[in-house]
Protein backbone atom coordinates (compact mmCIF):
# COMPACT_ATOMS: atom_id res chain seq x y z
CA UNK A 1 0.00 0.00 0.00
CA UNK A 2 3.24 2.57 0.11
CA UNK A 3 3.47 2.67 -3.43
CA UNK A 4 3.21 5.69 -5.47
CA UNK A 5 4.28 8.26 -7.84
CA UNK A 6 7.38 10.86 -8.07
CA UNK A 7 5.67 14.48 -8.82
CA UNK A 8 7.65 17.77 -9.16
CA UNK A 9 7.23 18.35 -5.85
CA UNK A 10 9.44 15.68 -5.18
CA UNK A 11 7.08 13.64 -2.77
CA UNK A 12 5.23 10.10 -3.02
CA UNK A 13 1.56 10.77 -4.17
CA UNK A 14 -0.88 8.09 -5.29
CA UNK A 15 -2.28 8.18 -8.60
CA UNK A 16 -5.28 10.46 -8.88
CA UNK A 17 -6.20 10.14 -5.92
CA UNK A 18 -5.10 13.82 -3.98
CA UNK A 19 -8.36 15.12 -5.27
CA UNK A 20 -10.52 13.52 -3.03
CA UNK A 21 -10.66 15.12 0.75
CA UNK A 22 -9.47 13.52 3.61
CA UNK A 23 -10.55 14.58 7.30
CA UNK A 24 -8.58 13.72 10.60
CA UNK A 25 -10.69 13.67 13.48
CA UNK A 26 -8.37 14.29 17.00
CA UNK A 27 -8.59 14.47 20.62
CA UNK A 28 -7.94 13.35 24.05
CA UNK A 29 -8.38 10.03 24.35
CA UNK A 30 -11.61 8.86 24.87
CA UNK A 31 -12.97 11.97 23.61
CA UNK A 32 -15.23 10.49 21.62
CA UNK A 33 -13.52 10.03 18.40
CA UNK A 34 -15.25 6.86 17.27
CA UNK A 35 -18.71 7.79 17.74
CA UNK A 36 -18.41 10.57 15.79
CA UNK A 37 -16.81 8.16 13.19
CA UNK A 38 -19.69 5.73 13.16
CA UNK A 39 -22.17 8.96 13.15
CA UNK A 40 -20.91 9.96 9.78
CA UNK A 41 -20.02 5.98 8.16
CA UNK A 42 -23.93 6.45 7.64
CA UNK A 43 -23.30 8.91 5.02
CA UNK A 44 -23.17 8.09 1.57
CA UNK A 45 -20.18 9.57 -0.33
CA UNK A 46 -17.74 9.28 3.51
CA UNK A 47 -15.68 6.37 4.06
CA UNK A 48 -14.49 6.10 7.63
CA UNK A 49 -11.30 4.63 8.91
CA UNK A 50 -10.86 3.80 12.51
CA UNK A 51 -7.98 3.86 14.46
CA UNK A 52 -5.47 0.57 13.79
CA UNK A 53 -5.58 0.02 17.99
CA UNK A 54 -6.81 -3.67 17.75
CA UNK A 55 -3.14 -3.98 15.77
CA UNK A 56 -1.82 -2.55 18.71
CA UNK A 57 -2.90 -4.32 21.00
CA UNK A 58 -2.69 -7.86 19.44
CA UNK A 59 0.64 -7.81 17.41
CA UNK A 60 1.73 -11.45 16.11
CA UNK A 61 0.40 -12.33 19.66
CA UNK A 62 2.24 -9.34 21.66
CA UNK A 63 0.36 -6.36 22.80
CA UNK A 64 2.43 -3.02 22.59
CA UNK A 65 -0.23 -1.09 24.25
CA UNK A 66 -0.16 -2.88 26.97
CA UNK A 67 3.64 -3.06 27.20
CA UNK A 68 3.93 0.94 26.89
CA UNK A 69 1.46 1.66 29.57
CA UNK A 70 3.44 -1.03 31.54
CA UNK A 71 6.79 0.01 31.38
CA UNK A 72 7.04 3.37 28.95
CA UNK A 73 10.62 3.64 28.78
CA UNK A 74 11.24 0.30 27.63
CA UNK A 75 8.39 -0.14 25.37
CA UNK A 76 7.50 3.45 23.97
CA UNK A 77 9.78 3.11 20.91
CA UNK A 78 8.15 -0.18 20.17
CA UNK A 79 4.58 1.06 20.39
CA UNK A 80 5.26 4.21 18.85
CA UNK A 81 7.31 2.88 15.61
CA UNK A 82 4.54 0.52 14.87
CA UNK A 83 1.69 3.07 15.47
CA UNK A 84 3.65 5.27 12.85
CA UNK A 85 3.62 2.16 10.14
CA UNK A 86 0.35 1.56 10.66
CA UNK A 87 -1.12 5.23 10.38
CA UNK A 88 1.58 5.29 7.15
CA UNK A 89 -0.65 2.90 5.85
CA UNK A 90 -3.85 3.95 6.58
CA UNK A 91 -3.00 7.58 4.72
CA UNK A 92 -1.98 5.82 1.96
CA UNK A 93 -4.36 2.92 1.47
CA UNK A 94 -6.88 3.26 -1.47
CA UNK A 95 -9.79 5.53 -0.94
CA UNK A 96 -12.77 4.75 -2.11
CA UNK A 97 -14.92 7.46 -1.93
CA UNK A 98 -15.06 11.46 -2.54
CA UNK A 99 -14.61 11.95 1.36
CA UNK A 100 -12.58 9.96 4.15
CA UNK A 101 -13.03 10.51 7.81
CA UNK A 102 -9.89 9.29 9.17
CA UNK A 103 -8.98 8.79 13.85
CA UNK A 104 -6.28 10.92 14.38
CA UNK A 105 -3.32 11.03 12.14
CA UNK A 106 0.34 10.16 11.51
CA UNK A 107 0.73 13.85 12.61
CA UNK A 108 -1.01 13.29 16.14
CA UNK A 109 1.19 10.52 16.78
CA UNK A 110 4.50 12.24 16.53
CA UNK A 111 3.62 15.39 17.90
CA UNK A 112 1.17 14.60 20.91
CA UNK A 113 2.41 11.28 21.89
CA UNK A 114 5.65 10.61 21.25
CA UNK A 115 5.99 14.35 22.54
CA UNK A 116 4.68 13.49 25.11
CA UNK A 117 6.29 10.04 26.32
CA UNK A 118 9.73 12.36 25.64
CA UNK A 119 8.90 15.62 27.36
CA UNK A 120 7.92 13.47 30.23
CA UNK A 121 11.07 11.96 30.57
CA UNK A 122 9.51 8.36 29.28
CA UNK A 123 11.48 7.97 26.52
CA UNK A 124 15.15 7.88 25.73
CA UNK A 125 16.57 10.53 24.07
CA UNK A 126 18.25 8.45 21.24
CA UNK A 127 14.72 6.26 20.74
CA UNK A 128 12.92 9.86 20.10
CA UNK A 129 16.29 11.02 17.72
CA UNK A 130 15.35 7.82 15.69
CA UNK A 131 11.17 8.31 15.87
CA UNK A 132 11.84 12.29 14.49
CA UNK A 133 14.02 11.22 11.64
CA UNK A 134 11.70 8.58 10.56
CA UNK A 135 8.59 11.17 10.63
CA UNK A 136 11.18 14.09 9.10
CA UNK A 137 11.71 11.23 6.09
CA UNK A 138 8.36 10.46 5.57
CA UNK A 139 7.11 13.50 5.73
CA UNK A 140 9.03 15.08 3.77
CA UNK A 141 9.07 12.43 0.98
CA UNK A 142 5.38 11.10 1.06
CA UNK A 143 2.35 13.06 0.41
CA UNK A 144 -0.03 12.87 3.26
CA UNK A 145 -3.35 14.73 2.12
CA UNK A 146 -5.19 15.95 5.00
CA UNK A 147 -7.88 18.89 4.49
CA UNK A 148 -9.37 19.26 7.13
CA UNK A 149 -8.85 18.61 11.11
CA UNK A 150 -11.80 17.97 13.10
CA UNK A 151 -10.53 18.60 16.82
CA UNK A 152 -13.43 16.84 19.50
CA UNK A 153 -12.35 19.15 22.17
CA UNK A 154 -12.99 18.21 25.80
CA UNK A 155 -11.81 18.65 29.72
CA UNK A 156 -9.40 15.93 30.95
CA UNK A 157 -11.96 15.39 33.57
CA UNK A 158 -14.60 14.40 30.75
CA UNK A 159 -12.20 12.04 29.18
CA UNK A 160 -11.05 10.34 32.63
CA UNK A 161 -14.46 9.75 33.63
CA UNK A 162 -15.34 7.76 30.28
CA UNK A 163 -12.18 5.73 30.33
CA UNK A 164 -12.95 4.55 33.30
CA UNK A 165 -16.41 3.69 32.17
CA UNK A 166 -15.33 1.41 29.05
CA UNK A 167 -12.45 0.09 30.95
CA UNK A 168 -10.47 -0.74 28.20
CA UNK A 169 -7.73 -3.43 30.57
CA UNK A 170 -4.20 -1.66 29.24
CA UNK A 171 -6.02 1.91 30.17
CA UNK A 172 -7.00 1.30 33.51
CA UNK A 173 -3.38 2.99 35.10
CA UNK A 174 -4.14 6.17 33.09
CA UNK A 175 -3.96 8.90 35.52
CA UNK A 176 -5.90 11.77 35.30
CA UNK A 177 -2.21 13.89 35.14
CA UNK A 178 -1.63 11.87 31.61
CA UNK A 179 -4.55 13.01 30.17
CA UNK A 180 -4.00 16.35 31.00
CA UNK A 181 -0.98 16.22 29.57
CA UNK A 182 -2.49 14.85 26.24
CA UNK A 183 -5.38 17.60 26.60
CA UNK A 184 -2.28 20.35 26.84
CA UNK A 185 -0.62 18.54 23.43
CA UNK A 186 -3.47 19.30 21.57
CA UNK A 187 -4.13 22.80 22.70
CA UNK A 188 -0.90 23.99 21.96
CA UNK A 189 -0.98 22.12 18.69
CA UNK A 190 -4.50 22.96 17.39
CA UNK A 191 -6.12 25.97 19.68
CA UNK A 192 -2.57 28.15 20.28
CA UNK A 193 -1.17 27.01 16.63
CA UNK A 194 2.06 27.23 18.95
CA UNK A 195 3.44 23.67 18.76
CA UNK A 196 4.08 22.50 15.52
CA UNK A 197 2.96 22.85 12.06
CA UNK A 198 -0.66 22.38 11.20
CA UNK A 199 -1.13 20.39 7.98
CA UNK A 200 -4.99 21.69 7.30
CA UNK A 201 -7.55 24.01 8.87
CA UNK A 202 -9.16 23.21 12.18
CA UNK A 203 -13.14 23.15 13.20
CA UNK A 204 -13.30 22.73 16.93
CA UNK A 205 -16.57 21.14 17.78
CA UNK A 206 -16.98 21.02 21.76
CA UNK A 207 -16.84 17.47 23.49
CA UNK A 208 -17.88 17.42 26.35
CA UNK A 209 -21.71 16.84 26.11
CA UNK A 210 -23.60 13.93 26.72
CA UNK A 211 -24.08 11.17 23.47
CA UNK A 212 -27.54 12.78 22.47
CA UNK A 213 -25.92 16.74 22.38
CA UNK A 214 -23.17 14.99 20.84
CA UNK A 215 -24.66 14.01 17.84
CA UNK A 216 -26.54 17.26 17.58
CA UNK A 217 -23.44 18.84 17.40
CA UNK A 218 -22.38 16.83 14.55
CA UNK A 219 -25.10 17.10 12.94
CA UNK A 220 -24.86 20.88 13.19
CA UNK A 221 -21.26 20.73 11.64
CA UNK A 222 -22.49 18.44 8.71
CA UNK A 223 -21.89 21.18 6.36
CA UNK A 224 -18.25 22.57 7.50
CA UNK A 225 -16.72 19.31 7.48
CA UNK A 226 -18.45 18.13 4.26
CA UNK A 227 -17.34 21.78 2.96
CA UNK A 228 -14.01 19.98 3.45
CA UNK A 229 -14.57 18.25 -0.27
CA UNK A 230 -15.73 21.57 -2.23
N1 LIG B 1 -2.25 5.78 21.82
C1 LIG B 1 -0.87 5.90 22.01
N2 LIG B 1 -0.10 6.46 21.05
C2 LIG B 1 -0.65 6.92 19.90
C3 LIG B 1 -2.03 6.82 19.68
C4 LIG B 1 -2.81 6.25 20.68
O1 LIG B 1 -0.37 5.52 23.06
N3 LIG B 1 0.16 7.44 18.98
C5 LIG B 1 -3.07 5.10 22.82
C6 LIG B 1 -3.95 5.97 23.65
C7 LIG B 1 -5.11 5.06 23.96
C8 LIG B 1 -5.21 4.11 22.77
O2 LIG B 1 -3.93 4.20 22.14
O3 LIG B 1 -4.82 4.27 25.12
C9 LIG B 1 -6.32 4.50 21.83
O4 LIG B 1 -6.22 5.88 21.65
P1 LIG B 1 -7.26 6.90 21.08
O5 LIG B 1 -7.50 8.02 22.00
O6 LIG B 1 -6.72 7.35 19.78
O7 LIG B 1 -8.58 6.08 20.80
P2 LIG B 1 -9.86 6.00 21.69
O8 LIG B 1 -10.49 4.68 21.42
O9 LIG B 1 -9.53 6.35 23.09
O10 LIG B 1 -10.73 7.15 21.04
P3 LIG B 1 -12.20 7.60 21.37
O11 LIG B 1 -12.59 7.11 22.72
O12 LIG B 1 -12.12 9.10 21.27
O13 LIG B 1 -13.04 7.00 20.29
Amino acid sequence: ALSGRQQATGKLVRNGEDKNAVICIEGNIASGKTTCLEYFSNTSNIEVLTEPVCKWRNLRGHNPLGLMYQDPERWGLTLQTYVQLTMLDRHLSTISAPIRMIERSIFSAKYIFVESLFKSGKMPEVDFAVLSEWFDWITANIFIPVDLIVYLQTSPQTCHKRLKQRSREEEKVIPLEYLESIHQLHEDWLIRKSSFPLPAPVLVIPADHDLQEMLHQFEENRDKILAASS
